[in-house]
């Protein structure tokens, strides 16, 4: 609510594109059109323990993971919105192998390619936790009017023309970044439009919270754990021992992140060697949203928006959100001798 108005999706977007006289509507567009397909997703989401969409679908998906039901129903709605809209030439998702290049002239002369993961956090979805939808949007390389090629979807965050997600949780918030800021938007169930609610994010340039699996402490680097041992080292000054928040949802736990500063962690691990988060719909969207708000995002040694990705699917390491925090953590992950205190 600004000035006592609440400013929706479209209005907002509208009002960016006039900033920008060359602007054709187009990004606006396909914005539009992802906030349907999150308020469809979100119907279902809302009424699952009521309806027989919980549980698992029985089939797994690309990444060998069991998919739940409404894994199939939201990636199945972004593909049919995606490929109505009139600015998607094709699109990538987690749960399909390959990507889909769409054959109708309006879509194979859209000059806009999506990624996404369309339901982050699934093994949540049985016990109420947030979970949320992950999208990128790049401008294609390939050619107007012929089909899209991999290479469209092999390019680096740095890339991006925006990225954003949207968390169905106490209340359900599309959060989208372009190079220029970072804005939330909360579903108004009342008129079904997503309106402005978190202007300008920033993300705090210092946290109190530590997020990641520390069930996987065993199987760490020695600066990983040396790292974990800052954290619970209790320094008063610096706001030390942090509290450890984990979801086990990366849209949760990064929007957490976004909102009241801290660090996300998914790191390497003897078992993991890449870690497990992947890079083209979950890092490079969540990297460019967090440093688009003036946070940092890294694998351990390189800026993930600047990692070339060479597979779809391919896993990074991740350590992203308060930029003085990540500082931090890459000084004692990569320590050639253990960091003093
Ligand atoms: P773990 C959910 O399955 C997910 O892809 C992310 O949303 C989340 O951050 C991570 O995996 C959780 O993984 O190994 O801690 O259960």
């Amino acid at each position: 609510m600004l000035q006592g108005k609440l400013i929706t999706l479209d209005e907002f977007t509208i009002q960016e594109t006039r900033k920008f006289p060359q602007a054709t509507g187009e990004l606006s567009s396909l914005l539009r059109d992802i906030a349907l397909a999150g308020k469809v997703i979100n119907k279902h989401v809302r009424k699952a323990g009521l309806s027989d969409i919980l549980g698992k679908q029985g089939n797994t998906n690309v990444q060998g993971e069991e998919q739940m039901k409404l894994d199939v129903l939201a990636n199945d709605t972004l593909i049919h919105v995606l490929k109505n809209s009139t600015d998607c030439a094709g699109i990538a998702s987690e749960e399909n192998d390959d990507h889909v290049s769409y054959e109708d002239t309006f879509s194979a002369n859209s000059k806009y390619v999506v990624l996404f993961d369309p339901l982050d956090g699934s093994s949540n979805i049985d016990v109420n936790a947030s979970i949320g939808t992950i999208f990128s949007i790049y401008r294609r390389v390939s050619e107007l009017g012929k089909q899209c090629t991999e290479a469209d979807f092999l390019q680096p965050g740095s890339k991006l023309m925006a990225a954003g997600y949207i968390i169905y949780g106490s209340s359900t918030m599309m959060v989208y970044a372009t190079k220029i800021s970072v804005n939330g938007f909360t579903l108004e169930p009342t008129i079904g439009e997503f309106c402005l609610s978190h202007p300008n994010i920033r993300v705090p340039e210092n946290g109190k919270i530590y997020s990641l699996n520390q069930g996987n402490t065993v199987k760490f680097s020695e600066g990983m754990k040396a790292y974990l041992n800052y954290c619970m080292e209790s320094k008063k000054e610096e706001g030390r021992p942090y509290s450890h928040r984990y979801i086990g949802s990366m849209v949760g736990d990064l929007h957490r992140t976004l909102i009241k500063g801290g660090i996300f962690m998914y790191p390497a691990d003897k078992s993991s060697p890449n870690g497990k988060l992947r890079l083209q719909y979950e890092c490079n969207p969540m990297a460019f949203i967090v440093e688009a708000a003036g946070g940092s995002a890294s694998n351990g040694t390189q800026d993930i928006l600047d990692i070339q990705p060479t597979e779809l699917h391919q896993r990074v390491p991740v350590f992203i959100g308060s930029k003085n925090m990540v500082a931090k953590a890459l000084e004692f992950v990569n320590a050639t001798e253990v960091v003093t205190q």
